[in-house]
């Protein structure tokens, strides 16, 4: 029995020693102290044994346990430590390590345009209108004064889907669509695509943005025309921008012109951005055609109204000193990071 017992006890040394893990160090307790274990057999039998024998036995096999148990407390503090340790290495977060950097991205110069002229009209009491790329004809050419044998109609400037539909070649028809459901007083901006069946060049997309406007009201006259264009123009280029009129023709509007602002870069001196002429083209307006308003169902005695069209690239181009319109639509994010 002694020697029974010095070998349970060298035994359970040896495998708490070699024990790798808390689980490990376990089983070895369940297989000597456990329900069933080697040790726990042997203080069971002890019952059976003569008296002189049994406490004899008993105080050794005691020691033996109360060995085992320090030992077993040793190993498995040991190891629940080692296995701390090992969950800390594994976890472990350095907070000195700089955060990741977030690419911040930028609005696209059209955007940027479109919001810029949206403020000046909405400040003048303009009101946003959008409409479907995705137009009839009708909508496009014929309320637009555009007869059947109008050049604009012609399939090479123009991607029809049928013969009664087609991608608008201006925004003008969000404001047909206004007549012919609002009643005046109308005071509407436009900002959106066009298409037209250009072939790509430095000043030519065939997508491209425009923003247009519509007044119409009792007796609106050329003199409001020029001094919205005109506050529009100092707003967008500046307090000391000054404007002038050149007579034009468009078939929606009569009499028509296109607006000049005295250059934004040079003052009006002359330099490369207006090409030496201190003018810059910056958009088409007229007075709205009776034709146009008639289609509308507008009564032409007692409202009159004027409108006017800007192409957004342009603008933008002027403005930021972009030479091409196709670096606007390649994506590089070299170009578009210029404008964070
Ligand atoms: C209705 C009545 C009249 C919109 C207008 C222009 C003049 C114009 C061009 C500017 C440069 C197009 O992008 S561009 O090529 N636009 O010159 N647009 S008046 O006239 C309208 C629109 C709708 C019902």
């Amino acid at each position: 029995m002694q020697a029974k017992l010095q070998q349970i006890l060298e035994e359970s040394k040896a495998q708490l020693q070699a024990a790798a893990s808390v689980q490990e160090a376990e089983d070895v307790r369940v297989k000597v102290l456990g329900k069933k274990g080697a040790l726990t057999e042997i203080l069971k039998s002890m019952g059976k044994l003569a008296p002189e024998e049994r406490k004899e036995l008993g105080q050794a096999a005691n020691q033996v346990r109360a060995e085992i148990e320090e030992l077993l407390a040793e190993t498995f503090a040991k190891l629940k430590s080692a296995a701390q340790e090992a969950k800390f290495r594994e976890e472990k977060i350095d907070v000195t390590e700089p955060g990741k950097t977030v690419k911040l991205g930028a609005k696209h110069p059209v955007t940027v345009t479109i919001e810029e002229m949206s403020k000046v009209f909405k400040s003048m009491g303009f009101t946003l209108t959008e409409g479907p790329e995705v137009e009839t004809v009708f909508n496009n050419f014929d309320a637009l004064n555009a007869g059947p044998n109008h050049p604009a109609r012609d399939w090479t400037d123009t991607f029809y889907i049928s013969d009664d539909v087609l991608l608008r070649t201006q925004t003008s028809p969000v404001q047909v669509r206004v007549l012919q459901s609002q009643e005046p007083p109308i005071r509407v901006f436009a900002p959106g695509r066009t298409f037209r069946c250009d072939t790509a060049d430095a000043t030519h997309s065939p997508m491209f943005h425009q923003v247009e406007g519509l007044v119409v009201d009792e007796g609106i006259t050329m003199a409001d025309l020029k001094g919205v264009l005109d506050s529009f123009a100092k707003q967008m280029f500046g307090s000391e921008t000054k404007t002038k009129f050149r007579p034009h023709h468009f078939p929606f509007t009569e009499p028509s012109a296109e607006m000049d602002v005295s250059c934004f870069k040079c003052g009006g001196r002359g330099c490369r951005v207006c090409k030496g002429s201190g003018w810059i083209e910056i958009l088409g307006c007229g007075m709205v055609h009776p034709n146009v308003l008639k289609v509308g169902g507008i009564d032409t005695e007692k409202y009159t109204g004027f409108a006017f069209g800007v192409g957004v690239e342009r603008v933008a181009m002027l403005k930021y000193g972009i030479d091409d319109i196709r670096l606007m639509y390649e994506n590089d994010m070299r170009f578009i990071e210029q404008f964070k």
